[in-house]
Formats: structure tokens, sequence, C-alpha cells
């Protein structure tokens, strides 16, 4: 919702995210390792937890194996799956004994060596051969290091192994100089799996063998493990995501009757879905990261980020809630406009009034979401209302009134309820858990749908503990992609379904490639074209009268000021009751090419960059953020990499030169009444930068607003994705319904029109013959 940098491409980049770790015993000592053997080097890593602990000697430590063929000159692992600011532990063989090092990078250059780790190799499986070398290891003190740490009760978590078929330059010296790995990729690691009791782990750490049994310490009822359950019974309705569109989906479906299985690739988020994940300052309570609005800036500035798709190079949440769970949570009723035959909806589709009345009966919007009902820090929008009121801008309840979205503002609109994150999670999600007919299975990843011809017959998974990781479906049955505009555009590839040289690209990977249909079974489809995004720019101000709330800097770290954080633990009221927005505004504007095009303003305290030659006072910062929505032109396309990692292939932002110069002028509009505000103070751009050269000078990749569209768009065959049903052409029983489907963005923040189409294509997928 606001404006980001995106992540940008991680620094490991390179073999698909494929894999998934196993459990499996080495034969030499009986220790139960959770991990994968690399399919490129045939390299096993693996790894096994004491029991969870907080703190204590045991809290950060683990024995680790690495098994590799002796043509291998070392190989390696990052087990928080980043090359940077990570512990990065190698091996390599020598005179038969193994020689092993620990470093740290701060930039992609060689890594320095880094101390404090304790590592004792264990002569309980260790050895060179002619063939093959194995490391077995206590590595204690190795959880957490300088800036870092992994989380050892993930479900999710996607560590790296990297290793090199050069050897280092002098085999004797853990501190040697070493050439950049020659290979490296990632796989899935439940890291809360991968734990056994305190006296297995203290007999193979202290070099006794014997087996165990692994114990995990999930904590939700509806969470995954990877043990093997025999088989996966068939459903009527396979939907994959969890996110707003997969939820609202598979809830309408499993009310009707229908067998469901929801497939959520990441783990818990709230704690309602058994999330756990809190700072200091909430531990004892039952409030995480993702429940508390007020840590919505921490998404961008916390250090253990595995809420986002480490496959995607933009921000994407892979979790339950998907980017609900993540996200600003700023919620638009969708006006008529947004659902028009002239916004690229089929007419069918334009009645929508039914359904976004049925969405907002389940989750009814919200401006002022602190239970006391009263609106905290709100000097910010005090202060926009005094900039846009001489404009002619009226004060209105946003959500009252869809329709008008011409010269208004009004107080932010949220999804909150009881203080708290809500969307569907804690809607939708809550009515189907207890039906008998409905399943949810976390950290379960979608590879593709098993098609024969047209018809689909389940999904291929990660999951080691159903035969092959498939998901069947019934005779008569149906598969709903719901995982995001790039997530389900990556599964249809990967099914064969798409551009040619998207699937050719599948082809070429050593995973994916083999579980392909025969090339004659390929179905041509525009997936990824037509995508748009939101361009947004940031312009930044000072008022005497404005708190930034130190820039909402410290909120998870140490916390905000001790009142607020009592008040909110008390009763769910103050200023952490809210994400950062505080008053949002539209205007029409006129273009050079006679179509209109409408800007949103989003306002709020603090600033995430500026860019200034003033002295200015940090205390009084705040952004609005304008965001060129309906009626913009420009499109995009998005796709895969070679190693399938999803992203923009061409980027959507002001590709049209009408949208430029809509949005120049709608920056200029508003800054056109600051004379009328005193004290108000433009900081970026500063008073040496015009508004068009400040445009000018805008790095592209920083206009991403998040709210990525399209990507599988709704409309006729031949220029379409999907039909009118939300069924993909030239199939039988696969459907799409999330945001990928939405031809043109809507007036504002997109996800309460995605739960509105959710509500719509349920209906129609119903309604529709053929199925169960
Ligand atoms: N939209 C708004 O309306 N208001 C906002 O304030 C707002 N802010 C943000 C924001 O701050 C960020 C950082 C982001 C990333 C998005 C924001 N958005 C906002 C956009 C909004 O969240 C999205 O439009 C909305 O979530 C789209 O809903 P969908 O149902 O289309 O897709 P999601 O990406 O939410 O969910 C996909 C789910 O599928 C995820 O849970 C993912 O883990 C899962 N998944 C993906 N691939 C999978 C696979 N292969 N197998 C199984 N599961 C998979």
């Amino acid at each position: 919702m606001l404006l980001r940098l995106a992540l940008g491409v991680l620094p490991f980049v390179g073999s698909a995210l494929a894999q998934a770790a196993a459990q499996f015993t080495d034969p030499d000592n009986g220790i139960t390792f959770w991990g994968i053997t690399d399919a490129a080097h045939q390299v096993t890593y693996g790894y096994v937890f004491p029991p969870l602990a907080t703190s204590g000697a045991q809290s950060t430590e683990y024995i680790g194996t690495i098994v590799s063929p002796i043509d291998n000159k070392w190989s390696g692992y990052a087990l928080s799956g980043s090359m940077i600011s990570s512990l990065l532990v190698a091996a390599w063989p020598n005179n038969g004994k193994i020689v092993f090092t620990t470093r740290y990078a701060t930039t992609n250059v060689l890594p320095d060596v880094y101390t404090g780790p304790v590592i004792t190799t264990l002569s309980t499986g260790t050895y060179v051969n002619s063939t093959h070398w194995k490391w077995v290891f206590r590595c204690q003190n190795c959880t957490t290091w300088t800036g870092g740490s992994i989380d050892v009760n993930s479900q999710s978590s996607v560590p790296a192994w990297c290793s090199s078929t050069i050897a280092v330059d002098n085999p004797a010296d853990p501190g040697t100089s070493m050439v950049q790995h020659t290979d490296f990729g990632f796989y899935f690691f439940p890291f809360a799996e991968a734990h056994v009791t305190a006296s297995v782990y203290n007999n193979w750490a202290s070099g006794g063998t014997g087996g165990g049994t692994t114990v995990s310490t999930t904590k939700s009822s509806t969470t995954t493990s990877a043990q093997p359950t025999g088989t996966a019974t068939p459903v009527d309705y396979i939907v994959v995501g969890s996110g707003p569109g997969g939820i609202i989906t598979a809830d309408r479906l499993s009310q009707a009757g229908k067998s469901v299985l929801l497939l959520e690739r990441g783990g818990p988020s709230t704690a309602q879905t058994g999330g756990t994940y809190q700072p200091a300052w909430l531990k004892g309570t039952n409030f995480t990261k993702f429940d508390v609005p007020g840590l919505f800036e921490s998404m961008f500035t916390d250090s253990n980020e595995f809420w986002w798709c480490k496959d995607i190079t933009v921000f994407a949440g892979c979790l339950v809630g998907g980017g609900g769970a993540v996200n600003g949570a700023l919620y638009w009723l969708p006006a008529d406009q947004d659902f028009s035959t002239s916004a690229g909806w089929p007419q069918e589709w334009t009645n929508h009034q039914p359904y976004t009345a049925a969405l907002k009966a389940r989750l009814p919007p919200t401006d002022a979401p602190s239970t006391d009902g009263k609106r905290y820090l709100e000097q910010v929008s005090d202060v926009v209302g005094q900039l846009l009121n001489p404009q002619g801008f009226r004060n209105v309840t946003i959500n009252n009134s869809p329709n008008d979205k011409d010269h208004i503002y009004g107080y932010s609109a949220y999804d909150f309820l009881k203080g708290k994150r809500a969307g569907p999670v804690a809607t939708y999600l809550q009515t189907s858990l207890p039906r008998k007919n409905f399943q949810l299975k976390l950290n379960t990843y979608v590879w593709n749908v098993i098609r024969n011809g047209s018809t689909i017959t389940g999904v291929q998974t990660n999951d080691t503990g159903v035969p092959g990781g498939i998901y069947p479906l019934k005779p008569g049955g149906r598969v709903i992609l719901s995982a995001g505009t790039f997530g389900s555009a990556r599964i249809l590839f990967r099914s064969g379904i798409g551009p040619t040289d998207m699937i050719n690209l599948v082809k070429g990977d050593p995973v994916a490639g083999p579980l392909l249909p025969p090339q004659s079974q390929w179905i041509n489809l525009p997936v990824g074209y037509n995508v748009s995004d939101n361009p947004s720019i940031n312009l930044v101000f000072t008022h005497p009268s404005v708190n930034n709330y130190d820039n909402w800097a410290n909120v998870m770290t140490p916390g905000p000021p001790a009142a607020d954080a009592s008040q909110y633990i008390a009763s769910q009221s103050g200023i952490m009751a809210q994400a950062s927005p505080r008053l949002n505004f539209w205007q029409a504007l006129g273009a050079t090419d006679g179509v209109t095009r409408w800007l949103q303003g989003t306002a709020r305290p603090g600033a995430a960059s500026w860019n200034t030659t003033y002295a200015f006072n940090q205390t009084q910062m705040f952004t609005i953020t304008a965001y060129l929505s309906t009626g913009i032109k420009s499109r995009g396309r998005i796709g895969i990499n070679a190693a399938l990692n999803a992203l923009p292939l061409v980027n959507p932002w002001l590709v049209d030169p009408a949208d430029k110069s809509s949005l120049v002028a709608g920056l200029k509009s508003i800054v056109s009444s600051m004379p009328a505000v005193p004290n108000m103070v433009m900081i970026t751009p500063d008073n040496k930068t015009t508004i068009d050269a400040y445009v000018n000078a805008y790095d592209p990749s920083t206009m991403n607003s998040n709210h990525w569209v399209g990507s599988n768009i709704i409309g006729p065959a031949g220029k379409a994705v999907v039909d009118v049903n939300t069924k993909v052409y030239n199939t039988n029983n696969l459907f799409v319904v999330d945001a990928s489907i939405v031809p043109t963005l809507p007036f504002g923040n997109p996800h309460g029109l995605v739960m509105s189409v959710a509500e719509q294509a349920a209906a129609k997928i119903l309604a529709l013959a053929g199925g169960n």
C-alpha cells in the first residue's frame, strides 16, 4: 500500500525453490536429521535441534551434517537463506580430515572469518573416503549472530546451500581465501518440526548414537507436518493460497456443502492461526506482530522477514492471510466504476452490489479502529485537510459513498476489528474451520496442477506426507488458484499454461521440467501480460503540529512509548490500534489524451526516505503518497526467470505518457494550496527541485505500490486467461480467483475489490454446470 523499495533480487539467486526438507536417518549414527540432497550436486545438508527454548545454553545450537561427493571441492550453507549479514558455514576435506570455517559478509565480497560459533566435529559418522566426505558436527552459538538470527520455531524457513567445483586456496587453513561458490539454491525447511527431546539431543551431541523421535513445536492444530499420512482424500475443490481471494472462495464453497481443501505454502500469522511471532514488549500476551495494526511499518524494517515470499522479487505475503496478513489493510468498498465494462469487466460482472454487500456484512470497514472509538495521532489529517479545503475538497466518510471519488477526503478506513488485524482470516476463515467438509493445510507448496489434457485431476505439492506429494480431486472436482498475481501465474507456467517462453524456462528446470505435460498439451494463453500496479510517488513535508512517531522505527524494538504499549495491551486502543495512514483523498484529473485519470492520496506521520537541501525537523515529518489509479493505461508483464523466481519482466509504471503527465499535474495540484497552511514546508522535493524534475528523476523501481493485478486477466477468448466464470480457457476445471484476474486497477487500494471478486466468483463457480 505505501510506497516502498522493492525487495530486489535476493542476494542468492540460483536454482529453483523446489525442494522441501524431509526427515532422514544417518545410518552411521542413527541421528534423525531434517534436510535435503540437492538435485544438481547430490550434496546432503541436514540439521536437528534441541527442544525449543528461548534462553539457556542450548537455545542457539544444533547438530548438522554435510555429505558430499569428493568432486565437490567445498560445500556450505546459510540457514537464514541470505549471504549478506548471515552466518555462513563451509567445509571441505583435507588429508583425510574435515576443515571447516564460519564466515560473515556485509556485501557480496569474500566473507570475513566470523568468530563466535563453537563447532565440534563429531566422530560418529564423520569420514573422508575415495568417493565422498561426510561431516557431522555440533554447532553452538550458531542460530544468532551479529544483526541476525533464525527462528527455530518457524514452519516456513528457506535456508540456502552453496557448493563449489573450485578448491579453496589453502585447504589446510580454515581462514583461507576462496572463490565464490559455483552453485547454490534454496529449499523449504520447517525448523519447528526438526527438534528432538533433550535426552536424545544430548546423547548425539556428546558423540552417542541411536534413534530418536522428532518432536514438533507446532502449536496450531491447523498446521501440517511432513510425517507421512498415507493417503490424501480426494475432494470437490482444491483452493491454492489463503490470501483474501482464496479464503473467501473456500469459505463460500464449503458453506455450500462442497468438500474443500485449502492449501497454503506459508505458516501461521495472527495468534488465531497459531502464530507466535511477537516483539519483546508483547511477551506474555496473545498478540503477534500480525495482530497489532501499529506494527505494520515494521514489516519493512524487521530483520526476521519470514513473511515475504522469498521466490518473488517484489513484496508478497507468504503466510496465512497472504498480503492481507502483512499489508496496511486500507479497505475500500468498490465503486460501480471499478466493476464496469469500461474497466474491462464482462457485462455479467457489473452487478457487483449484492456481493459487495455480502462482503460488507461479513467484514465491515472502520475508520476509527481503536476500541475506544477515539482517533489518535490525527495531526496529519488536520494539516492535509487544511491543504485540501481551499481546492474544493469535501470531508466525507469514504466507504459510505464508494462512488464519490472526486475532490473528497476522509479518515483512512481499514478491515481491522476489535483493535486488531482482522480481514478474511478473522471472519471467513473462522466460519470455514469448524466445518467437517473444510480442511486447511499449511506449509504446503503447490508446484503445478496435474493435467490429463484439459482436465485437472489434482495438484502436485512439496508435501512428503502424501504419496507423490499429490492431492487428488474427486471426479467432477475443480482446482481454484488463489496464489496471487505472481503465485497463480507461476503455477500456470509450471502446469504448461502460458506463453511458450515461460514454459520453456520451466522445461529447463531439473525438478519442474519433468513434471510438465507433453508439449502437445501446452496451452498458449497471455498469462503474465496486462499487469498493472499504481505508480506512486511520495511527497514529504513538515509541520510544527505533526508528531512523526519516531518514523515508526521503534515500534518493534524497543517498542512504542510505554503508555501506548500498555494502553494497547490493556484494551487494544490507542496509537497501536491503527496502521500508519491517517487520511485519504481522491481527485479526478484531466489528461492530454482526453481520458480522465484518478489520483489517490494517502497521508501518514513519518517518512520512509527524504532527500532535501533544507535543515528540517525530523520529528515533524509526514508523507503524502500520491497514486495514479482508475484510468491509467500503462501495462507491464510479469513472469519467471530460469530459477523459477517470479518477477516483473516489463515494469508497468508510467509507460503511457499521459499517465505520467496526469501524475505530475496531480502532484502540482496537491501542493498548490500550501500557502494556505501556515508553517507547512515541503522538504522532498525541496525548494531547488521542481515537481517535473522530481518525477523525471524518480527511480521507477520505487514506484511499486504492491497492488499488482491482471496477470490472469478475465475477458474474451483470445485476449484473456480466464472466462466470465473465472475458468482458465481451454481447461475443463481449472479456475483462478485472486487479484490476478482483475483487468483494471480500482479507485483505491485493491484488496476490498479482490474480496468482492471472490464473493462473486464463488457464486458463479457454484452455479456453473459440470462440477460437483
Ligand atoms: N491492498 C489494500 O487494499 N490495502 C493495503 O493497505 C494494501 N497494502 C499492501 C501492502 O502494504 C503490501 C506490503 C502488500 C504486499 C500488498 C498490499 N496490498 C494492499 C495489496 C493486497 O494485499 C493484495 O491486493 C491482496 O492481498 C491480493 O490478494 P490475493 O488473494 O490475490 O493474493 P495474496 O498474494 O494476498 O495471497 C496469495 C496466497 O497464496 C498467499 O498466502 C501465498 O502464501 C499463497 N501461495 C502463493 N503461491 C502458492 C503456492 N504455490 N502454493 C500454495 N500457496 C501459495
